[in-house]
């Protein structure tokens, strides 16, 4: 331990700006901080949302569903740069009462419906479509534990291994052991799953793959924090083989471009409108 341990005072204060990466948008409460509608394109489905690992889940999905042929899922991306606070906007704070990308909606129907959480679209768009989610009770459940997987596993890999090794202002031992430990028996999971079959739930590529990918398959791609050595990655072989084969799926290369502003300037498509928007010829 430390001589420099942290004594916690009786009432926790905020002290805003501690250092870390996203200090600045961290607050201890809830709502909007000013007024802004979000803009509306003509599509029937309107995207909110940033190419983190959460965001791309929903803008692999609906490329997914495009090139199966379902032209009823085409949709008008809309960049929200939450490093510049915009999830705190009246507009996506309507959409999104928790403040965080993806936000969707539908306008399809005669009321539009808003979703939010990404586990939550997958969902909604794979029962709409009646895509990646299988029909069977068994297989669909299956699919629906995985799907509760990510969402429960990937804070402990996001906010605590990622926050702790990448992003705050030092690196604290006792932070990155502990999350490095949950890190790697999550990817001891997944490859001891992807072992004896081809796709996370099974022999169908499903929103499970959709949602643990980003996360995880970016990870031992070395795509993620630079932690692939630190990680050891290359032990998850049934994982990586996994990984490798989503990464080329076309509607993955797209879906991964989609409200993107940072990399490689032909892989940055910050707003997206039409299927021509990520042709890259
Ligand atoms: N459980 C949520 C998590 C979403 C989330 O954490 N989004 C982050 C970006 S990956 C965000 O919008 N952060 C902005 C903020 O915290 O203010 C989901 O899966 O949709």
């Amino acid at each position: 331990m430390s001589d420099t341990s942290y004594l916690p005072p009786k009432v926790w204060a905020w002290k805003p700006g501690n250092g870390g990466k996203f200090a600045n948008i961290n607050r201890p409460v809830a709502g909007a901080t000013h007024d802004r509608e979000l803009p509306r394109g003509r599509h029937p489905l309107q995207l909110y949302s940033l190419a983190t690992p959460n965001g791309m889940k929903v803008s692999i999905m609906l490329e997914e569903l495009l090139a199966q042929g379902h032209a009823g899922a085409e949709y008008d991306a809309w960049l929200i740069r939450i490093e510049e606070g915009d999830q705190f906007g009246s507009g996506f704070v309507a959409l999104n009462p928790n403040s965080k990308i993806p936000a969707l909606l539908d306008q399809s129907g005669p009321q539009p419906v808003r979703v939010f959480e990404s586990g939550a679209i997958l969902h909604y768009l794979a029962g709409r479509f009646g895509a990646f989610l299988p029909d069977d009770p068994a297989a669909r459940s299956e699919c629906m534990c995985w799907l509760f997987w990510q969402m429960g596993s990937a804070p402990l890999l996001g906010g605590g291994f990622g926050h702790f090794y990448a992003y705050a202002p030092e690196k604290f031992e006792y932070a990155i052991d502990r999350y490095a430990m949950e890190a790697k028996r999550q990817l001891d999971v997944l490859d001891r799953q992807l072992a004896t079959r081809d796709y996370i739930a099974g022999d169908d590529y499903s929103i499970a793959d959709m949602a643990i990918w980003p996360w995880y398959g970016q990870l031992v791609l070395g795509e993620l924090y630079e932690a692939a050595e630190f990680l050891q990655v290359r032990e998850y072989r049934h994982l990586l083989r996994w990984a490798g084969q989503i990464a080329a799926r076309p509607a993955v290369i797209r879906g991964r471009m989609v409200n993107r502003t940072w990399g490689e300037p032909d892989e940055q498509q910050p707003e997206r409108h039409a299927a021509s928007d990520l042709d890259r010829g």
